[in-house]
């Protein structure tokens, strides 16, 4: 029997077959494989009735029958739950594979995973990638932003048709080009994709994409407490100012579902007058992403503390019948709110700007420590470049990071950037003025106040670190720089005793 595939997919959930469609629109024939037969025959029979590209896509049952059905060198792509059930799917695929097949692992795989698999896979001749997916449902069906990591002779192999089924940018503004249908892929345009680097880069890339998604996400939720809590505003209010701000320089993909989010009426109620977001409950989920991009900041030490507290924003909404029984117990302030309106929505708009810029300068400040530490080379504009379409970050501002590190890949710090150096600059007052507005009003915005923070912190020359490092020499012997002598030279006070006596360590 000759190979017919030119590409094998596992893995049917919700990813797989959007990016099989995806795939057999932009004219490859896939072969597909579920451990569980029936989703495979669902799928297929779906395809039939409904696709375009339904002969393009072969469903198999058997997974010695499914791999010889792919032409070689063979590229099978993977996507299944991360963890465990990776290693599964690769174990069963594994007596079937022969030398230079690619598996390329589209989950959401921890990066450690993924070094380990790669190493684990290249020493017994086979290649891997793991490569970062991200859009969702409708981005995998008609471009996703796909960040690959591996070896860069199985990205040439694979490049093609990753750029094929990439989302497109236009080439001078940077904007997601869109319109693609069933079985109408989109011609021209810039693919967001490339390859980031080796073994587990692109699914570290990734995930620092999940730490920015959740930063972003709470920042335009605290900009939406603030309305509701302080302002007063409706859910269709403060929808409309979204949508307006969707116009300006927070353009975006969060902003513009957030603009609909909030004017969608209750569809459960006849009268049409309420708003459904006031009746979903306030506890948000989170599948891990987030809490691995704060974990390795921690181990990193990089501070990447508005990450950090978006994930924490979470666990906290998470306690929702110990806040409610807190809400009897522990009173806030009682502040009718007395300014104007439309002077406070613009100083917000402000405030979650600013925010924004210091989340972004700090994914990008955990990657720049990340190259370090796991000896990867990073190319930051062209991660910013494939974040511009596809993905649930994109976003106007993105193209602004892939101009500043464009003029200067070696930019310590975006905020060090003149474009955003000026932004933060104009609008500070603001987002100060909002902070101590929603401090006065007992309204959370832990995201607003920690990017404050951090921008802070980083234009201080002189922290109390200093203290705190008498702290430490004085009770663990911990030694301490002078600001008088040469860095590298450490002095230790023998703090307790009498006479206190200074020796150089
Ligand atoms: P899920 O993450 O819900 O995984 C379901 C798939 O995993 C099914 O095909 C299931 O097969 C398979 N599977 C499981 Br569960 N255990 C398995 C095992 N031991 N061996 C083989 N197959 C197994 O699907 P998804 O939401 O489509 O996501 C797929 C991947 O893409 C995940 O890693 C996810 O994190 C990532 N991702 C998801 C999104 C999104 O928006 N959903 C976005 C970006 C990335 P079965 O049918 O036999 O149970």
């Amino acid at each position: 029997m000759n190979a017919s595939s030119d590409i094998g997919l596992v893995g049917l959930a919700v990813m797989g077959q959007n990016l099989a469609l995806n795939i057999a629109d932009h004219g490859y024939n896939i072969a597909v494989f579920n451990r569980n037969s029936e989703r495979t025959s669902d799928f297929i029979a779906q395809c039939k009735a409904n696709e375009p590209s339904a002969p393009r896509v072969s469903g198999y049952t058997d997974v010695a029958e499914f791999v010889r059905n792919i032409k070689r060198p063979r590229k099978i792509i993977l996507l299944v739950k991360a963890g465990a059930a990776t290693d599964d799917t690769i174990a069963s695929l594994m007596p079937h594979l022969e030398a230079d097949d690619i598996i390329i692992d589209g989950g959401n795989a921890l990066w450690g995973d993924t070094i380990r698999r790669e190493k684990e896979l290249s020493a017994k001749g086979f290649a891997f990638i793991g490569s970062g997916v991200s859009g969702g449902e409708t981005g995998a069906r008609f471009g996703p932003s796909l960040m690959p990591g591996g070896s860069a002779k199985a990205w040439a192999s694979l490049e093609p048709i990753w750029r094929d089924i990439a989302a497109k940018v236009d080439p001078v503004t940077g904007q997601q080009l869109d319109g693609a249908t069933p079985g109408h892929p989109l011609v021209g345009g810039v693919p967001c994709t490339a390859h980031i680097g080796p073994d587990g880069a692109g699914h570290y890339v990734k995930m620092v994409h999940n730490g920015i998604e959740y930063i972003d996400m709470q920042l335009i939720c605290e900009a939406y407490a603030l309305m509701k809590n302080m302002l007063g505003m409706s859910a269709g209010e403060i929808g409309k100012v979204f949508d307006s701000w969707n116009k300006g320089t927070l353009s975006s993909f969060l902003i513009e579902i957030t603009a609909d989010i909030l004017q969608q009426k209750d569809p459960e109620d006849a009268s049409g007058q309420t708003f459904l977001v006031d009746k979903v409950l306030d506890t948000a989920g989170q599948k891990g992403t987030g809490m691995w991009t704060a974990a390795n900041a921690l181990e990193l030490g990089a501070p990447a503390n508005a990450i950090a507290e978006a994930v924490f924003a979470r666990a906290l909404s998470a306690l929702k019948a110990e806040r409610v029984a807190a809400s009897q117990i522990l009173k806030g302030p009682q502040l009718p709110f007395e300014k104007d309106r439309e002077t406070i929505i613009a100083a917000i708009q402000d405030a979650l700007y600013c925010s924004k810029i210091c989340a972004y300068a700090q994914g990008f400040q955990l990657m720049k420590e990340a190259e370090k530490e796991y000896n990867w080379t990073l190319n930051f504009a062209t991660i910013a470049q494939i974040w511009r379409g596809g993905c649930i970050i994109r976003a106007r501002f993105l193209q602004k990071i892939t101009d500043a590190y464009n003029t200067q890949p070696d930019l310590k710090n975006l905020m060090l950037d003149s474009y955003f150096t000026n932004a933060l600059h104009d609008a500070q007052n603001n987002w100060r003025k909002v902070i101590g507005l929603a401090v006065q009003h007992g309204i959370a915005v832990p995201a607003f106040s920690s990017a404050l923070a951090y921008f802070d912190g980083y234009r201080s020359a002189n922290l109390p670190a200093n203290l705190l490092q008498g702290q430490r020499d004085y009770f663990g012997a911990h030694t301490y720089e002078r600001t008088d002598k040469p860095r590298g030279e450490f002095f230790h006070l023998d703090w307790p005793k009498t006479p206190r006596m200074q020796v150089k360590v």
